[in-house]
């Protein structure tokens, strides 16, 4: 970075909380500001940031470290600049804002840099929209990704093979599906482990799990993770027979909500009757459409071990379930799998572009 004027740093990413947030950096003293605030994240030492290939460095402050960053050089339309990619946290972005002010760069608003920019690409500017919302590590980092490539892919459209198009329109139907919110709802009978295993995949103790059969009433809907990618979750009452008005109508929401899912996992208990589990997943398929993909799960597998030996879970096995335990976490890899292949979010890879909106979409 040669030349004279100001070194300028912008929160790209608006100021609003999300999984992360972009800062650039751009001027003569770019290189010599970053020496002076980021640590390669394994030697220790000022990071050789070389352009389009990421680095995982630190941020630090004298000894104190500010976060983890993801460094990159870029150039665009003959302007250089340097992005970190942190954390969403405010507090994080204004550490690291007044640490570069006070090596010397000028903080300035992002316009200043995508003004440059806008002309060039507007589909980087629905991806920064998309970043904005974006709930989880892994979509975050996949769209940082698609900021880069997506724009050169699409300018090329016109030379697509007819393979090229459709594997493109198929992953991104996809993508745009999970931005917009992908849902799976989990049902089964009670007490078969549905809210521990909804906290599992949560990853933090969001519902009330216990061993009083009827325990969840409403329904809990939160974001969780499958392989990382965000998805919404909702855990309902347990299904069964009952004189108590209110567990009826808990349990009738419940299917309503889950009905209209992308996914319904079915969550049975190892340890009950085989009889019936076998008929609650008969009445499942009997009164659900069939055209609504399910997941079906068998529970507490640690209580039974790996091998069925008894009539019992010879009969639940024949449903051919995923062995599961939600306590210990047996089996929950394969699960995770299992709801990403029936969602498709399997096609989604780092180095494949990707529409992330509609607009982009149709565009092609
Ligand atoms: N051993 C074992 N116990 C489990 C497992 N999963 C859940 N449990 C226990 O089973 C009991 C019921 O768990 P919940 O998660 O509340 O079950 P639920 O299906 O949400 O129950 P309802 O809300 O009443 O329909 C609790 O005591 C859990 O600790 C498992 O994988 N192994
Ligand atoms: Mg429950």
């Amino acid at each position: 970075m040669t030349g004279c004027g100001p070194t300028r740093a912008a929160v790209l990413t608006p100021q609003a909380p999300g999984a992360i947030a972009v800062i650039a950096v751009s001027g003569p003293r770019t290189d010599t500001i970053l020496s002076r605030v980021l640590r390669h994240r394994t030697d220790d030492r000022p990071p050789k940031i070389a352009a389009r290939r990421p680095v995982l460095c630190r941020i630090v402050d004298e000894d104190a470290v500010v976060d983890d960053a993801i460094v990159t050089r870029i150039r665009r339309d003959g302007i250089v600049s340097v992005e970190l990619s942190t954390h969403g946290g405010v507090r994080i972005v204004q550490r690291t804002l007044q640490l570069l002010e006070r090596h010397g760069a000028e903080i300035t608003q992002a316009e200043l840099f995508e003004s440059a920019w806008r002309a060039d690409h507007p589909v980087r500017r629905e991806i920064d929209l998309a970043l904005i919302g974006a709930t989880s590590r892994r979509l975050a980092g996949w769209l940082l990704t698609q900021r880069r490539i997506l724009p050169p892919f699409l300018d090329r459209r016109s030379s697509w093979s007819r393979e090229e198009a459709d594997a493109f329109r198929a992953r991104s139907e996809v993508a745009i599906r999970m931005i917009e919110g992908l849902h799976v709802a989990i049902i089964g009978p009670p007490n078969a482990g549905k809210s521990t295993l909804a906290n599992r995949l949560i990853g933090r103790d969001r519902v009330i799990a216990s061993e009083t059969p009827g325990t969840t009433r409403d329904w809990v809907s939160e974001t969780a993770f499958i392989h990382g990618w965000p998805v919404t979750l909702t855990d309902t009452a347990g299904i069964r027979e009952t004189d108590c008005p209110i567990e009826s109508e808990a349990i009738r929401r419940g299917s309503v909500l889950a009905a209209g899912a992308d996914v319904v996992l079915v969550v049975l208990d190892a340890e009950a009757p085989s009889a019936e589990s076998v008929d609650f997943v008969a009445s499942i398929e009997a009164r659900w459409s069939r055209d609504q993909p399910r997941v079906l799960a068998t529970n507490k597998i640690d209580l039974i071990g790996a091998n069925p030996r008894t009539r019992s879970e010879q009969a639940i096995t024949a449903l051919s379930a995923i062995k599961i335990s939600a306590l210990t976490g047996a089996g929950i890899d394969r699960l995770e799998s299992e709801i990403a292949a029936v969602l498709g979010i399997g096609m989604l890879k780092d180095d494949l572009p990707t529409a992330c909106s509609r607009d982009q979409l149709n565009s092609t």
